[in-house]
């Protein structure tokens, strides 16, 4: 006569279960950690524009003019934003609160960008009839056409 022995131990589909169980937390986790990178680039990304706000308005009180995207026609609104504000001495001191890896040049003309936290030129907007100007980000996509993620002064 044959003995059947239960063997101590889990079936192969009971560890299938658990492995698939397994996969979908981690795969929970990695989601949410992507959830949480954004937000704290976003969160980033307004407080350095918040700054600048800041350092554009004592700009103002200064000059009592708003720095002018044009300034210099060589250089991009955002670069002409930059050297404005950092040849004041009280707007400079602002700017020097903002992290540096939101600082750069990244088209290598040596001429200063502010940055968002996704790597892109912020953009700078002052034309006349504005009331004040407007500091935006193109937002994860990186697309400032793109404006539900965008992240604006405004
Ligand atoms: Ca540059
Ligand atoms: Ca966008």
């Amino acid at each position: 006569m044959k003995k059947f022995y239960s063997q101590p131990g889990f079936t192969l589909s009971e560890v299938l279960i658990v492995v698939a169980i397994l996969l979908i937390l981690a795969g929970a986790l990695v989601g949410f950690g992507k959830h949480l990178k954004q937000q704290a680039r976003a969160s980033l990304c307004e407080c350095t524009i918040g700054v600048l706000i800041a350092a554009i308005e004592q700009y103002h009180d200064w000059h009592d003019a708003f720095p002018d995207p044009a300034n210099d026609p060589v250089m991009s609104p955002i670069e002409n934003l930059y050297a404005q504000l950092y040849n004041q001495p009280r707007s400079c001191a602002l700017c020097e609160q903002i992290e540096k890896s939101q600082k750069g040049d990244i088209d290598g003309d040596r001429a200063f960008e502010f940055l968002d936290p996704w790597g892109k030129p912020l953009d700078y907007r002052y034309l006349p009839g504005m009331t004040f100007p407007v500091v935006e980000s193109g937002g994860p996509d990186g697309d400032l056409a793109t404006a539900a993620d965008n992240i604006s002064s405004r």
